[in-house]
């Protein structure tokens, strides 16, 4: 069976869920491991009150007992603790009374679901489209990734994230290694290599979040160590592992550009400084590549080098200094809504697109490798190592 999974729940509702298909019996499931992702999602400086409410915590609902999956599918379920603030506003059931007129959102944000949202769906009252729009939804794809890497890990995959942008700070060399970037896995700031530019990006923030009252975008890069060449495919465009992995990056919300490898700058340069030399070690009997631009893949398959993927986020739509927008019902200009919000997500954004490389990987590997049990998995896997090898 595929690899699959679906979330469910509002970002105040009662509780957010994911459902996952396709993960072969006999996997071990780690639950601190899962709760450890979701903890790191929450860090990163600039987030705002609502990380104060929440410790995220998976209760894993079906598909495992004893420690191991079963191979059927499994549930999972992270609670709201905020619901117990908007018992009312979120119930189920019908009211009572009809919503007070100025608890309902009227004002969309510009950049945000919210206007076109009201739009497509029909609905006045515009919490109906913020509550699923929310990047709260990104709960489930970490705790969903947590699986996924735990199946990756028996098979070499390691996978890390880090920032090289927040706002206009960048850090100075990009070219970051695997254990500079593993080293700060659990760093609760910005996860960013190069402490003097991580300082300044402290300083950004603080500013954008008093006296500004802005938001901040930036760039993560994912890394994935470990994978075997042939994940995905050259031969149908659907099968390519880098559309997937663009797919899989580009959804993740205020994403709007994704890069593979040095893909941006690779554009401006002739193919003689792009293209990775192929070398031949003849004792571990295995290819390699004396650089790595292309960032682990060609032909929309890994080559066996480091994946490298990045992601560009624009800044997050709900801002304290108000943008011009609309009141839906009377038409009149007004300034946008606005709550409460983080001032950036780019550190939690890199968890996210850790997880969500993760999945795309572990779907690539349960096409490649099948199997109903681990056993199984693993036998076609080493196999085909062999067949490499003799390659
Ligand atoms: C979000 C708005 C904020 C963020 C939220 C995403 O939530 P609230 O509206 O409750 O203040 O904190 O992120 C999370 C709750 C989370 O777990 O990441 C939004 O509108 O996207």
């Amino acid at each position: 069976m595929a690899f699959s999974f679906t979330t469910a729940g509002e970002s105040h509702g009662r509780a957010l869920v994911a459902t996952i298909e396709g993960l072969p019996a006999g996997l071990a499931i780690d639950q601190d491991f899962i709760n450890h992702e979701l903890w790191r999602r929450q860090q990163g400086y600039g987030r705002g009150g609502r990380m104060k409410i929440e410790t995220d915590t998976a209760q894993i609902l079906t598909g495992v007992r004893h420690g191991e999956t079963l191979g059927s599918p499994v549930a999972v379920m992270v609670e709201n603790r905020d619901f117990k603030n908007w018992l009312e506003v979120m119930a189920a059931e019908k009211p009572a009374q009809p919503p007070e007129r100025d608890r309902r959102v009227i004002r969309p944000r510009p950049g945000h679901a919210d206007l076109v949202g009201g739009m497509k769906y029909d609905r006045r009252d515009l919490r109906d489209i913020l509550e699923r729009a929310s990047a709260r939804e990104t709960t489930m794809r970490v705790a969903v990734g947590a699986f996924a890497k735990l199946l990756l890990r028996e098979f070499g995959v390691e996978i890390a994230s880090h920032v090289i942008r927040l706002g206009e700070i960048s850090i100075e060399d990009q070219e970051i290694d695997w254990e500079r970037i593993k080293a700060i896995y659990d760093n609760a700031m910005l996860r960013c290599a190069d402490k003097a530019a991580e300082q300044k990006m402290i300083e950004r923030i603080d500013l954008a979040g008093t006296e500004e009252g802005d938001t901040l975008g930036g760039i993560f890069e994912i890394v994935a160590k470990g994978c075997a060449p042939g994940l995905g495919s050259h031969t149908s465009w659907s099968a390519k592992l880098d559309g997937q992995l663009a797919q899989a990056v580009m959804s993740i919300h205020a994403v709007k550009a994704v890069e593979l490898g040095e893909g941006v700058s690779n554009a401006a340069k002739p193919g003689s400084q792009v293209h990775d030399e192929i070398i031949y070690d003849p004792d571990s009997r295995s290819f390699g590549r004396t650089s790595n631009r292309a960032g682990g893949l060609e032909g929309g398959m890994t080559n066996g080098e480091e994946l490298r993927v990045r992601g560009y986020l624009k800044p997050i739509a709900t801002l304290r200094k108000r943008l011009r927008s609309v009141n839906i019902e009377t038409k009149e200009p007004m300034d946008s809504d606005f709550e409460r919000s983080d001032v950036t997500a780019v550190p939690a954004a890199g968890v996210i697109g850790e997880a969500m490389v993760a999945i795309t990987l572990a779907r690539a590997m349960r096409e490649k490798f099948g199997g109903d049990s681990m056993r199984e998995m693993k036998r076609n896997f080493d196999e085909y190592r062999k067949q490499i090898q003799e390659y």
